[in-house]
């Protein structure tokens, strides 16, 4: 009897170490689909969110715009951006470098994708591949950008719906 109770116990701790294990495991498969979505359910947008599509940067040295080549914006497929930089004065500023970051500042996440400007297509016009939102929701997309010995961010936010 008592040696019965040693091997149930046993058992099941071995059991519930093994399911913990496997949770943990499989937690960046389902997390995506399963967990994040339930988390993002009762937060919504800031109410006076700027969704513009044209910003002049933090310091106030350029002025940028960026289109998607998918309108409106598309879930879960990778598309194209073309950014558009102009000085604050209207200028286009052409060979400038430029980093793409983003995420979800309300889920604590980034983006899915590492986008990247591959292309200078001259008069201030850049094309940025790569861009990707997996969810539905409020989204940063954050532009670091280096031009003439100077930098300066930007930071759009936008909706997808
Ligand atoms: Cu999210």
């Amino acid at each position: 009897m008592k040696k019965q109770t040693t091997t149930i116990i046993i058992t099941t701790v071995i059991t519930t170490i093994i399911v913990i294990i496997g949770f943990i495991l499989l937690m960046p498969i389902i997390g995506p689909r399963f967990i994040h979505p339930m988390m993002m359910g009762n937060q919504s947008a800031p109410a006076d969110l700027d969704t513009s599509t044209t910003l002049l940067s933090d310091a106030g040295l350029f002025r940028v715009s960026y289109s998607s080549d998918s309108s409106p914006l598309p879930l879960n497929q990778i598309h194209s951006w073309t950014i558009h930089i102009e000085t604050a004065d209207g200028q286009p500023v052409e060979g400038a470098e430029i980093l793409v970051d983003g995420g979800m500042p309300q889920h604590g996440h980034g983006l899915p994708t590492q986008p990247e400007v591959t292309e200078d297509l001259g008069n201030g016009d850049y094309r940025v591949e790569g861009m990707k939102f997996q969810m539905l929701g409020f989204w940063e997309v954050k532009f670091n950008i280096n031009a003439d010995g100077q930098s300066d961010n930007v930071t759009f936010n936008l909706i997808l719906e």
